[in-house]
């Protein structure tokens, strides 16, 4: 079987060693690199979220799929995006997490792991994370963008607060704020007044680099 259809099996079927083991082999044997399997794992969780709407899976499963493909990508795949990545300069540094009152992680760490192996440095907060936390740590770090990920309909105001907190503590101009999720849209950023917004992972990552004047 190939690779995706391997991916898949593992995550449809639950199978963490299986699935920890066959990205490994994969890495160890350079067939392919740690973003090609993120981009596989990624459309498999889309999957999963459709089999969740047509209620062939429900919570619990949900959480199990979440889970495996989490801990691969702590325990496996950021350590070797780490690995390669670490000799590049930074292009700019990012902020990111999910927005108070939400736990969806997987969306937010992939856009995460994605930035971080195109070079940019990532400081990634975790899930319910309140306005406050991140325009501490972006003025700790000197972030250049703040990115926040919701992907529930009642989590979504939270992102319009992030940035009238900033416009509080007149902040706005100094980051471009970044806005991504299911529920969000390009309007809803134009209406919350954010920077942008990116439908996936690798539109996000031209997303910044355009916010950032960076041609490449
Ligand atoms: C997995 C999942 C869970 C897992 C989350 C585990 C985890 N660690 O993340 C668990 C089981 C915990 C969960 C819980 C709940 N969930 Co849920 N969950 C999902 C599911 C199936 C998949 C989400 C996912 O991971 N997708 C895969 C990733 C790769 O895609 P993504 O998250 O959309 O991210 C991409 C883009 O959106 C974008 N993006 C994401 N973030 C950002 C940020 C920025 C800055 C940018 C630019 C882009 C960007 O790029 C990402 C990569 O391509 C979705 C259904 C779906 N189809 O989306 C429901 C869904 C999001 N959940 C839903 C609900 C209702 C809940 C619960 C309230 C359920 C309940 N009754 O308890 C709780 C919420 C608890 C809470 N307080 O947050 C609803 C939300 C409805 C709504 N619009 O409000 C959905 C849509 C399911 C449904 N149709 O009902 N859930």
């Amino acid at each position: 079987m190939s690779l995706e259809e391997d991916i898949k099996t593992s995550i449809l079927e639950f199978d963490e060693d299986g699935l920890k083991k066959r990205i490994e082999t994969a890495l160890s044997t350079k067939e392919a690199d740690p973003l090609t399997i993120l981009k596989i794992i990624g459309n498999v969780m889309t999957l999963v979220g459709d089999k969740f709407e047509k209620e062939e899976y429900f919570l619990p499963e949900l959480i199990m799929s979440a889970n495996i493909v989490k801990s691969a990508i702590d325990e496996i795949l950021d350590p070797a995006l780490r690995n390669t990545g670490q000799k590049k300069e930074s292009l700019g540094k990012v902020v990111i997490g999910t927005v108070e009152g939400d736990v969806h992680s997987i969306g937010k760490d992939l856009i995460a792991s994605f930035l971080f192996s195109n070079g940019f440095e990532v400081y990634n907060l975790g899930e319910e994370v309140p306005a406050e936390k991140f325009i501490n740590k972006a003025e700790e770090v000197n972030a250049h963008i703040i990115g926040l990920s919701s992907l529930l309909t009642m989590s979504m105001d939270f992102q319009r607060q992030v940035i009238q907190e900033l416009k509080k503590r007149e902040l706005r101009d100094k980051y471009k704020v970044i806005v991504g999720g299911s529920p969000t849209s390009e309007e809803w950023a134009e209406q919350i007044g954010a920077d942008g917004w990116a439908d996936d992972a690798l539109e996000t990552v031209a997303l910044v680099k355009k916010l950032l004047n960076i041609n490449e």
